[in-house]
């Protein structure tokens, strides 16, 4: 089985629009996944992007319920705002799956999962194995989430992803991205880096310096690279460029160029 993240970055421009949605980008992602299915198992989960990250921060979801009623109310209401967002992004994903002749199939992440200040504590992921074993491709996203400590939380499709690796040990994780894999620096002054060992990663987020850009709430690329150093126990771990034409393909390959963890 090959667990999947399309980035936020990869089908939507984070600084643009609120909710745009890059279909033929999606659309040929999908057609690269065409290629191996039914042969490959495939999980996908997506990001926000343009979608669920800007009423998440407009209403400061991760913040939490204060105990006040009426600004608990907004914060409910933004809260739902957030998950309906993320629906119609998820929406999107699953009709361009389906015109390409995929048997996706849409899994509500805040629906199985209970989270702990952003971290998973509960899940039921029966659903998504008996998904696979019928042979689909189920599609989760970053999330809201109801959260054991704070009330409500906000869940990234990067927890999502560790979380999944653990308990179903995927033989590939892929990381679809907007650059082409993981910068030693900031990408375009460090250099990329090919091959990364998992004993290597604590020192690699020393030199990072990671600061969440536009209205990112969960993080950006440093939880990435800490879910990754997790996720590196279980599965060999890829990140590659989602805008390019065939690095997902050469990804699943085993052939593919970006960087590869593990
Ligand atoms: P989302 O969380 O919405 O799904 P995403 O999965 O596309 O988004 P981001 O959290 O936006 O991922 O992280 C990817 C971004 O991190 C890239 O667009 C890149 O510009 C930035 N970045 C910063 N430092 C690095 C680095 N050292 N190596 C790779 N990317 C980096
Ligand atoms: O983009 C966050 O998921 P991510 C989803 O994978 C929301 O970090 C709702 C902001």
């Amino acid at each position: 089985m090959i667990l999947i993240k399309i980035g936020g970055s990869v089908f939507s421009d984070k600084r643009g629009e609120p909710e745009n949605f890059d279909t033929e980008t999606v659309m040929r992602i999908a057609g690269e996944i065409a290629e191996f299915y039914p042969n490959e198992e495939f999980i996908v989960v997506h990001g926000g992007g343009s979608f669920g990250h800007y009423h998440a921060s407009e209403h400061a979801i991760r913040e939490g319920l204060s105990g006040e009623w009426e600004s608990d109310r907004r914060k409910k209401i933004g809260f739902s705002l957030t998950h309906q967002s993320m629906l119609r992004a998820n929406a999107s994903f699953i009709e361009v799956f389906l015109s390409q002749n995929l048997p996706a199939f849409s899994v509500s992440t805040s629906s199985i999962f209970l989270t702990e200040r952003g971290e998973i504590v509960y899940a039921d992921i029966e659903v998504i194995e008996k998904l696979l074993e019928l042979d689909f491709i189920p599609i989760l996203f970053g999330d809201v989430s109801v959260d054991v400590a704070q009330g409500i939380d906000i869940l990234s499709g990067d927890q999502i992803m560790a979380y999944l690796t653990k308990m179903l040990k995927p033989k590939k994780v892929i990381f679809l991205m907007d650059v082409d894999g993981i910068y030693d620096g900031k990408p375009g002054e460090g250099s990329l880096i090919q091959e990364l060992a998992r004993e290597e990663v604590p020192a690699l987020l020393e030199r990072l310096h990671c600061t969440a850009s536009g209205t990112d709430v969960t993080g950006g690329i440093c939880n990435k690279l800490r879910k990754a150093h997790e996720m590196a126990y279980y599965s060999e771990v890829w990140f590659v460029n989602g805008k390019v034409p065939g690095r997902l393909s050469g990804a699943i390959r085993g052939d593919g160029f970006g960087t590869r963890l593990r």
